[in-house]
């Protein structure tokens, strides 16, 4: 019997949200899901960035819809996953994409950085499956997705704060996992290493940084965006229906290299 293997990746009729979903990772994985058949919902704290992302993923044929709220406030959270709820259906893939970068010396980072840090990069991801899991418990189906990092396992000096928000997204993933598990509910993260994307444009353009990343990396290079798409799909696939509590590693070789 020929297995159609397409199936096994197929999101047509599943509602995803992606937070953080106007640039970068975010985008780049809600052009995924929506290539994949997903309804996309692509959230942003800015409704030009949204109008924007939107058209874009319109003028690649996808129709996506923008759910403007800020992920650090549960209640515009709850608020705009109820209005998504009304106009696109309730939410079967869920992708914790937003973050935030500071880099500062420990010694004195402020207090006002490390607050945004943990709030956006640990805090929201938590508050935003909160306001999606009744639907999912209530149909016995979802998946969520976190974005964490290569910095969930590993560390440099200056980012120690975001650092802490991702090892806490580590294990959030894999308690979220267990906990759900029962209710048919797949959480897993994606661990990106170093993305030229724009929250990564002062390393980009410091020649030393990107010499450093090009020479530490397997492969050789930054990774690129659109490259963390189809690691997106499969989480969010039936093809993933027995993986859950996993963070996977997608940094060209980084985290394996001495
Ligand atoms: C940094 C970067 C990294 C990358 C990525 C690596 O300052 O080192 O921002 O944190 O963004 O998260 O995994």
């Amino acid at each position: 019997m020929n297995i159609d293997v397409s199936r096994w990746f197929d999101l047509t009729g599943r509602v995803a949200l992606v937070t953080g979903g106007c640039r970068g990772l975010g985008f780049a994985i809600a052009r995924g899901l929506a290539a994949a058949g997903a309804k996309v919902v692509v959230n942003g704290r800015d409704a030009a960035a949204l109008a924007d992302a939107t058209a874009r993923l319109a003028r690649d044929g996808y129709a996506a819809d923008g759910a403007q709220f800020d992920v650090t406030d549960a209640q515009a959270i709850r608020e705009g996953i109820a209005a998504i709820a009304k106009r696109a259906g309730h939410i079967d893939i869920l992708v914790n994409n937003a973050g935030i970068q500071r880099r500062h010396p420990l010694v004195d980072f402020p207090q006002r950085d490390w607050d945004d840090i943990i709030a956006t990069n640990l805090t929201a991801p938590h508050i935003v499956s909160q306001a999606v899991l009744p639907a999912m418990i209530e149909r016995r189906r979802g998946k969520i997705i976190h974005i964490a990092s290569l910095m969930a396992e590993f560390a440099r000096p200056t980012v120690v704060p975001y650092i802490a928000a991702k090892g806490g997204v580590r294990q959030l993933t894999r308690g979220m996992a267990v906990e759900l598990a029962a209710h048919g509910i797949q959480v897993n993260a994606i661990a990106p290493g170093y993305f030229a994307t724009e929250m990564n444009r002062a390393l980009l353009d410091d020649a030393k940084f990107d010499a450093w990343v090009k020479a530490r990396t397997p492969a050789g290079r930054w990774g690129r965006p659109d490259e963390i798409a189809g690691l997106a799909v499969f989480l969010a696939s039936s093809a993933a229906d027995y993986v859950t509590g996993q963070m996977v590693m997608i940094d060209g070789g980084m985290s394996v290299a001495l």
